[in-house]
């Protein structure tokens, strides 16, 4: 009985102190500054806050199940693992003069967060095109082709399996409900991610006829010619990235990068035929001062190949667009339709960064992906727009040792003696190995790096292993979501449930029905998801309703 009051009386005060809470602070914890770094009033006040923003989310949760998603918005940092997060949000913030640890990147404050498990079918640690097709096309593939089921294998073309095995997309689907569909990258347009937006191939490098092998020229075409040639990639209203070499414009000779066309084919010019309202550019200036909002269809190729590292970029208007830039444009362009859009951003220079253990480089490219998703969270509603950040896959970045609060995250741990002079950031594998190593053994293994090393832009930390390229890593990716029906991105997941949200979501392709009848959704017990949405939702709306009314009982 005196327990009861005991609890009674402090819940009730704990009560009174959240709703006061609730009432004065944002659901958004500020930054704390140097002093509130040991002031316990700011845990407290960070702790009452989050929980004002659960409880707020909840409620959302119960009125939100009637929306749909007109617009869908999907980001994948492309290698863009946990570690990565956290060292991108420390570092952002360190460059603007605060401690780091604190920060939130802008997606960090959308209300859902699930995990993804990536593996494919054939792999235990996948590469992109697999799990980007998992993410467009709701199932998971073998490892290093693209738009084709387990079925097809790498590398080998059969007509009749490929056939057979050919998986179409959510952005096909999209196109069949008439939505805009279109992508930027900072890659190649013909990269591993991007082919599985648009293209059916046994191997995600035959970007150029080049690459296909003479035997299977018949059996398939290289991935550039099913951009401009095949469904859906020719009917994309936006395309933005690098890769003039995979499309034949003639370049510099010294600027042939990863393929070039043996056909001479020049694809932008076959990509301009037959259309009317089109716009190709080439420069950072022809992309922002066109006005994208009278044109239907939108090229941008900026690069040989991939674009530059954003911060090794030509900023200057003959130079290269950064990912927010081209993020604008494409919306701007996409949002004209009312039946709405889907929109691919890859941050895909993250990858390439990790893979050549440029630690710097990968963080900034991170940093510059969340100013993209800052802005499209700006200009869009999530009542009508459901944007969904996420990744396809990890690396083997780790943040390590014992650094201080606030300690340069690209800098160094001293703390422990056995450890003097090691990377705060490190990798499992990669090129970082070499030059860390002393080739002399009798005394010092590790070479000492001074600080100022560091501070160069392609300063590589150390790796363990030797690796030419450092590899991908496996464990489960986040996915940060917004909007409707973001709630069903909880949980631990495989990747490919993605796409079933997607269409749900959206009312496109499988999930194309669930928008016809006016109470949404549906309750249909032949198929278990929306069944699943429904009680999930009431689930939640009953636990808010309980836990309402047993406040209000502690109160008599
Ligand atoms: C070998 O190690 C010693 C002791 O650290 C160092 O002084 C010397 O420069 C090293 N030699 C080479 C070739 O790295
Ligand atoms: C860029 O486009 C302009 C015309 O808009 C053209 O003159 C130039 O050759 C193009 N450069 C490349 C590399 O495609
Ligand atoms: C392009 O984006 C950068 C930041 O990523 C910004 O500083 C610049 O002003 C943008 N350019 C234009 C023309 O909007
Ligand atoms: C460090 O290791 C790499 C890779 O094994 C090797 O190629 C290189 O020669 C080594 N460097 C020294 C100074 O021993
Ligand atoms: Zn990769």
């Amino acid at each position: 009985m005196m327990l009861h009051l005991l609890i009674g009386r402090y819940a009730t005060i704990m009560l009174v102190i959240w709703t006061a809470g609730a009432f004065y602070l944002d659901d958004k914890a500020k930054p704390a500054s140097r002093d509130e770094k040991v002031d316990y009033r700011y845990w407290i006040r960070y702790g009452q806050e989050r929980l004002h923003f659960e409880i707020r989310r909840q409620q959302e949760e119960a009125r939100s199940t009637g929306k749909v998603a007109k617009n869908v918005i999907l980001f994948i940092g492309d290698g863009m693992g946990l570690s990565t997060i956290t060292a991108t949000r420390i570092y952002k913030n360190q460059l603007a003069g605060g401690y780091g640890e604190e920060n939130g990147l802008s997606f960090e404050h959308f209300p859902y967060v699930g995990l993804a498990k990536t593996y494919e079918v054939d792999s235990q640690v996948p590469d992109s095109a697999g799990t980007a097709t998992a993410m467009l096309s709701g199932i998971k593939i073998n490892s290093n082709l693209a738009g084709l089921d387990a079925r097809a294998k790498y590398k080998v073309c059969d007509r009749s399996i490929n056939e057979k095995a050919k998986v179409e997309n959510l952005i096909t689907w999209a196109q069949m409900a008439g939505k805009d569909t279109g992508f930027v990258t900072t890659t190649r347009v013909t990269h591993a991610t991007l082919a599985a937006v648009y293209a059916h191939t046994n191997s995600r490098y035959w970007e150029c006829d080049s690459k296909v092998p003479e035997e299977y020229k018949d059996c398939v075409k290289d991935v550039a010619r099913q951009l401009v040639e095949d469904e859906p990639g020719r009917n994309l209203k936006v395309v933005l990235g690098g890769g003039l070499n995979q499309l034949g414009v003639p370049v510099e000779q010294e600027d042939y990068v990863f393929c070039t066309r043996d056909d001479k084919q020049n694809l932008v010019e076959k990509w301009k035929q037959g259309r009317k309202n089109y716009l190709f550019v080439n420069t950072s200036r022809d992309l922002m001062e066109a006005d994208v909002s009278k044109v239907e269809y939108l090229m941008g190729l900026f690069s040989p190949g991939h674009l530059p590292y954003a911060l090794e970029r030509d900023t200057s208007p003959d130079g290269q667009p950064s990912l927010l830039n081209m993020t604008v444009q494409a919306l701007k362009l996409l949002s004209q339709n009312p039946k709405g859009y889907v929109l691919l951003v890859e941050g895909g220079n993250i990858d390439n960064a990790h893979h050549e253990g440029y630690a710097r480089h990968a963080l900034h490219e991170t940093s510059e992906m969340d100013d993209s998703v800052a802005y499209a969270a700006e200009v869009t509603n999530p009542d009508d727009t459901l944007i969904i950040v996420t990744a396809d896959h990890s690396h083997t970045l780790t943040i390590a040792g014992y650094p201080e609060r606030g300690a340069d995250i690209l800098g160094s741990s001293n703390i422990m003696e056995e450890l003097r002079g090691h990377d705060i950031l490190t990798y499992a594998n990669g090129p970082g190995f070499a030059g860390h190593n002393n080739s002399n053994c009798s005394q010092d293994y590790w070479r000492e790096v001074s600080e100022k090393e560091r501070q160069d832009l392609r300063y590589r930390p150390f790796a363990g292993w030797y690796a030419e390229k450092e590899t991908h890593a496996g464990e489960d990716v986040p996915v940060y979501s917004r909007g409707p029906h973001a709630n069903l991105l909880s949980g631990v997941f495989e990747q490919n449930y993605i796409a079933h949200v997607i269409c749900y979501s959206a009312c496109i392709g499988p999930y194309a029905t669930y928008c016809d009848v006016t109470d949404f959704p549906k309750i249909d017990a032949a198929k278990p998801n929306s069944v699943g949405t429904l009680s999930l939702t009431y689930f939640h709306f009953f636990v808010v309703l309980l836990s309402l009314l047993q406040e209000i009982k502690l109160f008599c």
